[in-house]
Parts: structure tokens; sequence; C-alpha cells
């Protein structure tokens, strides 16, 4: 089972952004796709059901970005 993360994240002004935040988030522990869009700055997770959403939200801000939102959908 998986459920998906939706993150408004301010901060990615291009591709490169993109790819970086993309990259840090797929890294994390029960994480099975991620993608990111500077144009509408939403980043789309989809983890595991239970994994942990804070360690997601925290490494956007290791990474250099912004929460600014965030909703679970499943
Ligand atoms: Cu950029």
């Amino acid at each position: 089972m998986t459920e998906k993360l939706v993150l408004k994240v301010q901060g990615m002004d291009c591709a490169g952004c993109e790819q970086r935040l993309t990259a840090a988030v797929q890294r994390l522990e029960g994480v099975r796709s991620a993608a990111a869009d500077h144009a509408t700055g939403v980043l789309e997770v989809e983890l595991a059901s239970g994994s942990d959403r804070e360690a997601v939200t925290a490494r956007v801000s290791e990474a250099g970005y912004t929460v600014t939102d965030q909703e679970a959908r499943s």
C-alpha cells in the first residue's frame, strides 16, 4: 500500500532544482517515487503506507527549500 504526499514548496527556480529536490527525497526510506515541478512549486511523493512524512518535509528543508503547505492523499 502506498500513500501520496503533495507538498507546496517555495524556492524552486529551474529544472536543476527539480532534480536536486527529487534526488534528495528519493533517497529516503519508504519513498517509492518523487516528482517536482518548479513552475507550480509542487512536489509529489509516493510513500509506502506508514512512512515518516515528517522525514520528507525535513529533507526538503535540508535541501534548501521551504514547505509552505502539505496534504496527504490515499
Ligand atoms: Cu534551480
